[in-house]
C-alpha cells in the first residue's frame, strides 16, 4: 500500500487564478493505493466523491482545514470523481487501475 500526497485538498493551488478557472487534478493509482489529500489553503475544503449534482457517498472528508489530511483507499478500479462542498469549481479526479 503507498501513500500518494497531494496539495490543496487534491486541488491543484498554485494560486487563486488557477482555482478560479477550475483545473482540475488528475491522478492515477494502482488499486490498493491509500490517497492522502493534504490541505495546503489557509481556508477549508472537502474531498467529497462524485459531483456537486450528484455525491456518490464513496467517500467524504468533511471540511478539513489547513495542514489537515485525509486519506481513503481505493480497492477497486474505476475513475472517481471527486469536488469540493464549498467551491464546487473545484474538481478532481482520481484513475484506479488493477493491479
Ligand atoms: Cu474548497
Amino acid at each position: 500500500m503507498s501513500t500518494v500526497a497531494v496539495s490543496a485538498g487534491g486541488f491543484p493551488l498554485a494560486g487563486e487564478g488557477l482555482l478560479a478557472v477550475g483545473v482540475a487534478a488528475a491522478l492515477q493509482v494502482a488499486a490498493g493505493t491509500t490517497v492522502t489529500w493534504t490541505n495546503h489553503d489557509a481556508i477549508i475544503h472537502s474531498v467529497t466523491s462524485g459531483s456537486p449534482d450528484a455525491p456518490d457517498g464513496a467517500f467524504d472528508s468533511g471540511f478539513f482545514d489547513q495542514a489537515g489530511t485525509f486519506s481513503f483507499t481505493f480497492t477497486d478500479s474505476g475513475d472517481y470523481t471527486y469536488f469540493c462542498m464549498r467551491h464546487n469549481f473545484m474538481r478532481g479526479t482520481v484513475s484506479v487501475v488493477p493491479n
